[in-house]
């Protein structure tokens, strides 16, 4: 998906120029931890968004979003990698359907980015690293996720709103 993400991040650079010009339409800011437990931590491997009965207090790995909302418009998410051993990434997803599932490929232990609303990504920070994604969201349900194989299931996910 580079070509598309190339696209929206050439869209957000022209929304930035514009933003530029008018102070009002300055970018809310989003902090992103991603965290986890130490390589040497079994991982948990049933808490994906939206399993009936799953206990988010097993996660071994997660993202947390500070705020967890923003209004629509300019989004900066500025994300750190706070693991000492394991690489994380952040991607924005738009849920068509907040009640459904996220599409899965099992093989493959990953969200199937292609088919879910991927809307952009800070993409395989090392441990201690940062980086930001400046993206244009309307109003909906979104998640943020971690796709490194494996981690999503482990609990690498949190939900994320965009109000008008
Ligand atoms: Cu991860």
């Amino acid at each position: 998906m580079r070509a598309f993400r190339n696209t929206v991040l050439a869209m957000v650079s022209g929304l930035a120029l514009a933003a530029s010009a008018s102070a009002a339409l300055a970018a809310t800011i989003v902090k992103v931890d991603l965290w986890d437990k130490g390589a040497g931590t079994e991982m948990a491997t049933n808490l994906a968004y939206a399993t009936a009965g799953m206990d988010m207090s097993k996660a071994t790995m997660g993202v947390k979003a500070t705020p967890a909302t923003a209004a629509a418009g300019i989004v900066s998410f500025e994300v750190t990698n706070d693991s000492k051993d394991t690489v994380h990434e952040m991607i924005v997803m738009y849920l068509a359907d907040p009640a459904q599932a996220l599409p899965y490929i099992v093989a493959d232990s990953k969200v199937d980015e292609d088919k879910a609303g991927d809307k952009g990504e800070v993409s395989e920070l090392d441990p201690g690293k940062s980086g930001t994604l400046t993206v244009a969201l309307k109003p909906g349900k979104y998640i943020l996720i971690c796709n490194v194989a494996g981690h999503f299931m482990a609990g690498m996910w949190t939900p994320f709103e965009v109000t008008k």
